[in-house]
C-alpha cells in the first residue's frame, strides 16, 4: 500500500461544534504520535505503543498546567481511517476545551486538516476508492432512509464492483484489439467480429441500467420537492398537515390564510419528500398576498412534483380548468408531475367520482384517502417495476462519467460497423474506460478531487 507523499501531521476536530459528552480531536500523518507525546502525559508514551490502544492520561499547556484528562487511541499504519499513523484525542465536550486542545496540537507541529482530507488520504493511500469516499460524505448528509441505504451500500463498493465488473470487460475487449495490431502483417482475428459486436452491446446494455437508476437515485439521495397549490381555501394546509399528520400549517376558513411559503419534509417508504403549502392561486387582493401568490408559481416552477388542491364542496371545481392548464404548462417546461387533488369529498355533492389517472379524492379534514395520496407520491418517482436490489447510481457525476462511457462504447460500435481499423475501434473503448476510471478514481484529475472533497466536513 503506498502511503502520501505529503504525509504531514495534519489534525482537526472530528465531533460537532457545541457542548456534548466527549469532543474528539484527530490526528494524522508522519510524527503524530510524538506529537500527541509532547503535549500528552500518561502512563506509556504513543511513540512506543501497540496499534490499537486506549491511553488515559492529561493534555497540558506549554507551561506544564493541565487542560483535560483525555483517552488516546492510537491506530498505526496502515490500520487505520487514512492508512497513516492516527491518533484520536476524547476529550470533555466542550467548545473551549476542544479548542485549547486542537491548538496545542498544532503547537506541537501539526497542520489544520482541509475539509475532507482525512477521507481524501484514506483514497489516496487506497483505503477506498473515489466512490466510496464520496460514499462517506453521502452517509454523513443523509436525511433519509433511503438516502443512508443507498450510501451504505455505495460504500461497502457495491457500484465500484458494477463499474468495475464492465472496465474488465471492456479492458479484454481492448487488448484484444491492440493484439490483432501488433500481428497486423499477418492479418489476424482474435475474437470474431460477431462476437466482439455482441460482448460491446453488452456493456451499453448495463450501462443503460445504470443510467437509468439515477432517476431513482437522485430521489433517493436529494429527496423530491412537492409543491401543494390551488385556490384559496381549497384545503392546501389542511392537505399539509394531513400528509405530515401534524398541524404545522394555519388552517382557517377565511381565504388567502396562507400568505408565504410553508415548507416541511416528511419520509413516505423511507424516501424524503419536501412538500411547500402556497398562498392561493387567485387575482391577488393585497400586495403582501401578490408576493405570496408569486412565490408559490415560483415553488411550482421548482417542483418535481404539483398538487393541484380543488376544493369539491361546491360548484366551485368546475372553474379550475384555467389554474390547471397554467400548471400544467409550468410543469411540462420544468418535467415535474401535475397531480389533481379533489379534497372536502366528505362534502361531496357530485355523482361519484370516477377513479382516473392522476387523480386522488381525499378529505384533508378526516383523513380519507390520505394514505393512498402517500402511496401515489411514492409511486410518481419510485416506478412499479423498480427492483430494491439494483444498484443505483445517485451521484450526477457518476452519471456524467457512465453517459460519457457509453458514447464511447456506441462509436466503438459504429467504427467496426462501417469495417475501420481496429486501432480507431481500441481508441474509443480506452476513451469509454478512462471515462468510467474517474468514478472509482482509477483516472482523476487535482481539480476533480478539489471539487469533491472540498464539500466535505473538516475533521471528516
Ligand atoms: N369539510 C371539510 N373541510 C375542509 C377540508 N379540508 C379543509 N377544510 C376546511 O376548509 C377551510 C380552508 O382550509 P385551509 O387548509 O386553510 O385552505 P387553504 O387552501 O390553505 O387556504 P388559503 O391558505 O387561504 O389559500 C378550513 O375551514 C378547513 O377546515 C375537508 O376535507 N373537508
Ligand atoms: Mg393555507
Amino acid at each position: 500500500m503506498k502511503i502520501t507523499q505529503d504525509g504531514a501531521a495534519i489534525a482537526a476536530i472530528a465531533t460537532p461544534i457545541g457542548v456534548g459528552g466527549i469532543n474528539v480531536v484527530r490526528i494524522s500523518g508522519d510524527g503524530a504520535f510524538e506529537i500527541v507525546d509532547k503535549i500528552f502525559i500518561g502512563r506509556s508514551r504513543m511513540d512506543g505503543a501497540p496499534s490499537h490502544t486506549a491511553h488515559f492520561g492529561r493534555i497540558v499547556d506549554r507551561s506544564g498546567n493541565y487542560l483535560d484528562e483525555v483517552v488516546v487511541v492510537i491506530f498505526r499504519r496502515p490500520s487505520s481511517y487514512t492508512c497513516e499513523d492516527v491518533a484520536e484525542i476524547s476529550c470533555h465536550g466542550g467548545y473551549l476545551v476542544t479548542q485549547k486542545i486542537l491548538q496545542r496540537v498544532v503547537e506541537a507541529g501539526a497542520r489544520l486538516a482541509e475539509p475532507g482530507e482525512f477521507t481524501k488520504r484514506a483514497f489516496l493511500n487506497g483505503r477506498l476508492d473515489l466512490s466510496q469516499a464520496e460514499a462517506v460524505g453521502d452517509l454523513i448528509h443523509s436525511q433519509s432512509e433511503a438516502a443512508y441505504r443507498s450510501s451504505v451500500r455505495q460504500l461497502s463498493g457495491e457500484l465500484s464492483r458494477k463499474i468495475k465488473s464492465i472496465s474488465g470487460e471492456l479492458l479484454n475487449l481492448a487488448s484484444l484489439l491492440e493484439l490483432e495490431l501488433d500481428f497486423s502483417e499477418e492479418n489476424v482475428e482474435f475474437a470474431s467480429r460477431r462476437s466482439l459486436k455482441e460482448r460491446l452491446e453488452n456493456a451499453i446494455d448495463a450501462m443503460d441500467e445504470l443510467l437509468a437508476s439515477y432517476s431513482v437515485g437522485r430521489v433517493y439521495k436529494e429527496g423530491v420537492r412537492v409543491t401543494i397549490a390551488g385556490k384559496p381555501n381549497a384545503g392546501k394546509s389542511s392537505l399539509l398537515n394531513a400528509l405530515l399528520r401534524e398541524d404545522r400549517s394555519i388552517v382557517s376558513k377565511i381565504p388567502g390564510t396562507t400568505r408565504d411559503t410553508i415548507s416541511e419534509t416528511v419520509s413516505i417508504n423511507g424516501v424524503l419528500f419536501r412538500l411547500t403549502d402556497t398562498a392561493g392561486l387567485r387575482e391577488a387582493m393585497d400586495e403582501i398576498e401578490m408576493d405570496g401568490v408569486e412565490r408559490a408559481r415560483r415553488a411550482a416552477e421548482d417542483s418535481d412534483i404539483v398538487l393541484l388542491v380543488i376544493d369539491c364542496s361546491g360548484s366551485d371545481y368546475n372553474g379550475t380548468e384555467p389554474l390547471y392548464e397554467e400548471l400544467a404548462a409550468i410543469c411540462g417546461q420544468h418535467g415535474a408531475k401535475l397531480l389533481k387533488v379533489w379534497n372536502k369529498i366528505d362534502l361531496y355533492q357530485g355523482g361519484a367520482p370516477r377513479d382516473m389517472e392522476n387523480v386522488f379524492f381525499v378529505s384533508a379534514l378526516r383523513g380519507d384517502g390520505i394514505d393512498l395520496l402517500r402511496n401515489g407520491l411514492f409511486r410518481v418517482v419510485i416506478n412499479e417495476n423498480w427492483r430494491e436490489e439494483s444498484v443505483v447510481v445517485t451521484n450526477s457525476r457518476h452519471r456524467d462519467a457512465i453517459a460519457r462511457a457509453q458514447k464511447s462504447l456506441t462509436l466503438a460500435l459504429e467504427s467496426m460497423g462501417s469495417g475501420k481499423s481496429s486501432e480507431f475501434v481500441a481508441l474509443d473503448l480506452r476513451a469509454g474506460l478512462d471515462a468510467l476510471g474517474e468514478i472509482t478514481g482509477e483516472v482523476t484529475t487535482d481539480d476533480m478531487l478539489k471539487n469533491i472533497f472540498s464539500k466535505f466536513c473538516i475533521g471528516k
